[in-house]
């Protein structure tokens, strides 16, 4: 997980891509998880995950206007996902965090170690 850049676990869609890549060469025994979480209601659900290093979060937008999911601290962004629309990143160390809704910033949710 170290090795990997920041811009590799940026979420548009090469970003993903390019992750997706180096998780097929992965040999760790237990491996990566995949988190889904749904937008629904201007709500992220589940609020809260659990997660390590490696995994990785899909975020899908089931409302009818766009969000993003982002840091707190700005470390990692979703960008924009449109109604209906998925968007995923790799868990980085740092990316341990709450994070919000900048369209609708009431919007809170967050990502604790596993
Ligand atoms: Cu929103």
């Amino acid at each position: 997980m170290t090795i990997r850049t920041r811009r590799a676990v940026l979420s548009n869609s090469m970003a993903v891509l390019t992750a997706m890549a180096f998780g097929t060469g992965r040999s760790s025994a237990a491996g990566p998880v995949e988190h889904a979480v749904s937008i629904t209601g201007f709500k992220f659900v589940p609020e809260t995950i659990t997660i390590a290093p490696g995994d990785r979060i899909t975020w899908t937008n089931n409302d009818i206007v766009p969000h993003t999911a982002t840091a707190m601290d700005k470390r990692w962004d979703t960008g924009t996902i449109a109604k209906g629309k998925s968007k995923s990143l790799i868990v980085g160390e740092d990316h341990l965090t709450e994070y919000f809704c900048r369209f609708h910033p009431k919007m809170k949710a967050r990502l604790i170690l596993r």
